[in-house]
């Protein structure tokens, strides 16, 4: 069985206890629950990390290079500044896709700009946390 990665940076660990307006209800051990559920449903395992510190996200890019077919990423603020990251992301060779909870586009300017979409064969903004679920999707379309 396939095993794809969820990586989620830093702040997600506070998902459906601050600014429900913003980013919803849903907790992340709901989002990881569903995209679970989701993935089995498709046939894949599904490993899901979250940090608020960059190193240990890219280190688990680099694990993930020997232990998952494809990454399910929100990179919460890294999005906007993290070469390291996008660094990490090209040295991996499955499909990315980069998932936004809120539609970065209609929020301040700072955030329009990802580096990571420079690698991610797909973007998912503005979907709530069903984001996560379409993003689990569409891997298991591209690993098919
Ligand atoms: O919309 C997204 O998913 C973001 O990646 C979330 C990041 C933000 O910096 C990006 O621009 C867009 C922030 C994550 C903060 O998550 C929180 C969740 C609940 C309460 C407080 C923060």
């Amino acid at each position: 069985m396939k095993t794809v990665y969820l990586l989620n940076g830093p702040n997600l660990n506070l998902l459906g206890k601050r600014q429900p307006e913003i980013y919803g209800h849903e907790t992340l051990a709901d989002v990881v629950q569903s995209c679970t559920t989701t993935a089995s449903a498709l046939g894949l395992d599904l490993y899901a990390f979250q940090s608020n510190h960059e190193g240990a996200i890219i280190d688990k890019i680099h694990e993930a290079r020997d232990k998952a077919a494809g990454i399910v990423i929100n990179p919460g603020a890294f999005t906007h500044t993290s070469v390291a990251i996008l660094d990490a992301l090209n040295a991996f060779e499955g499909p990315v896709i980069e998932v936004h909870i809120s539609n970065v586009h209609k929020r301040e300017a700072f955030r329009h700009h990802s580096y990571v979409s420079l690698r991610a064969e797909g973007v998912i903004a503005g979907l709530g946390t069903e984001g996560y679920l379409a993003a689990v999707r569409r891997l298991a379309m591209l690993l098919a």
